[in-house]
């Protein structure tokens, strides 16, 4: 892409340390090298991904006017409580998801906790669907606040993804009060990467040849898919950037990564062949317990969950179902959720196995924090696990970012 067009829009990754004159630079140098000629041969889509801001947190804020401005935290506020969301004033002060409420309480005094409202986020979630919905039937939703959208073909003739992008993020604020980020590129891989870029309210574009150096100096955990235990691994590895992973040989990431390499050794060169899936939901097969009385002690939670495995794997027999991810949910007696999931180098065949996995799991997590009121266990691929498909045709028309 020419680079005046990049100066008029200041390119995404010029945020990150050092302004934008010196990402240009890369970018420059990127291009003269021919950057991502791999990509445009695997076929270029056009990949939004729009993530809403704060969102429990600014629902908030929305619906009680007393709360805009001010440093809000939603999850209980008590010794074992921990933040699901975080309003932006409140990040300034340091405040996070997932961290404990007391010690977001020590970072920002004037924190105002507020416990989450599910029904009114997922009817939220329902409306943002259905403004994607009016520009492509290719929408798939990542969580309650996040979607994919592939807009190549869109529905009403638009023909710029950047547009879109735009239309979209201005009717979530005029129909919804609320504000959305949105990261428009050729692949999800990158289109994730830049709606993260400009939070909040922000957009980035990552055109075509751009993707290579965008993902150069990008720390490992940022990438989708590597979860903070591969994280650890890449680190032991020597590999702490996109770049570092870039240099690899794809013999190491098959011996390390298994089938995950052929994703990780594509997205460390901005390529990633995954399709924009409107029903990858039916992907994983799993089963989840909400329970009267919350439970925290080891004894009661293994019982729990030897219980949930029997449920689970006779729907995963019944559906003839085959992954090689286990994961293991649990909500919190303050709402919160954590997920943790490992991976087995081959489809996981017998109900022992899946047990086994699903215990580590549990093991590795105690003693909990604080009490749970619900367990989860599914069988499913991790996103960017042996899901790849044919390429679709290459676009000519890459100049409509
Ligand atoms: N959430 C949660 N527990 C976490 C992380 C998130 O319950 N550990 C919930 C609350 C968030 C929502 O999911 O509002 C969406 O998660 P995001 O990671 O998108 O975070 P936010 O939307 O809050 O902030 P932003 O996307 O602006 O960074
Ligand atoms: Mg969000």
């Amino acid at each position: 892409m020419p680079s005046q067009r990049a100066v008029r829009q200041p390119p995404c990754m010029g945020l990150a340390a050092n302004g934008g004159a010196a990402s240009l630079a890369i970018m420059d140098e990127h291009a003269d090298t021919g950057g991502d000629a791999d990509a445009e041969a695997h076929g270029l889509r056009k990949v939004i991904h729009i993530d809403m801001d704060a969102f429990f947190a600014s629902v908030e804020q929305r619906d009680d006017p007393a709360l805009r401005g001010l440093p809000v935290a939603v999850g209980g506020a008590s010794a074992r409580s921990v933040v699901a969301a975080a309003s932006y004033e409140a990040r300034k002060f340091g405040v996070r998801s997932a961290m404990p409420s007391t010690r977001a309480a020590r970072l920002c005094p004037d924190l105002v906790f507020r416990m989450p409202r599910f029904d009114v986020y997922r009817a939220v979630s329902g409306q943002i669907r259905q403004i994607f919905l009016d520009y492509t039937p290719l929408v798939e939703p990542l969580s309650l606040d996040e979607a994919y959208l592939d807009v190549t073909a869109d529905l009403r003739g638009i023909g710029s993804a950047t547009r879109i992008a735009e239309l979209i993020r201005q009717r979530i604020r005029d129909e919804l009060q609320l504000t959305a980020s949105a990261g428009v590129s050729y692949n999800k891989f990158l289109a994730k990467l830049a709606s993260d870029q400009n939070k909040p309210d922000g957009l980035c574009v990552i055109r075509p040849g751009e993707g290579g150096a965008f993902v150069r100096d990008l720390p490992i955990r940022r990438f989708h898919g590597v979860g903070p235990r591969g994280a650890e691994k890449m680190a032991s590895l020597g590999i702490e950037t996109g770049g570092d992973l870039a240099a690899q040989p794809i013999e190491l990431l098959r011996r390390h990564f298994g089938s995950q390499a052929d994703y990780l050794y594509r997205a460390a060169r901005g390529i990633d062949l995954r399709p924009v899936r409107p029903d990858r939901k039916r992907k994983s097969v799993g089963g989840e317990r909400t329970f009267q009385h919350d439970i925290s002690s080891g004894p009661a939670l293994r019982e729990v969950l030897d219980h949930i495995v029997e449920i689970v794997w006779a729907r995963i027999e019944r559906a003839q179902a085959r992954g090689r991810t286990v994961t293991l949910k649990m909500r919190y007696a303050d709402f919160s959720l954590v997920t943790r999931a490992r991976s087995v180098p081959a489809a996981v065949t017998d109900k022992a196995q899946f047990s086994a996995i699903g215990h580590a799991l549990l093991e590795d997590m105690l003693p909990l924090p604080q009490p749970i009121r619900l367990m989860g266990l599914t069988l499913g691929s991790l996103e960017g696990e042996g899901e790849e498909q044919p390429p679709p045709p290459a676009s000519p028309q890459l100049a409509l970012f």
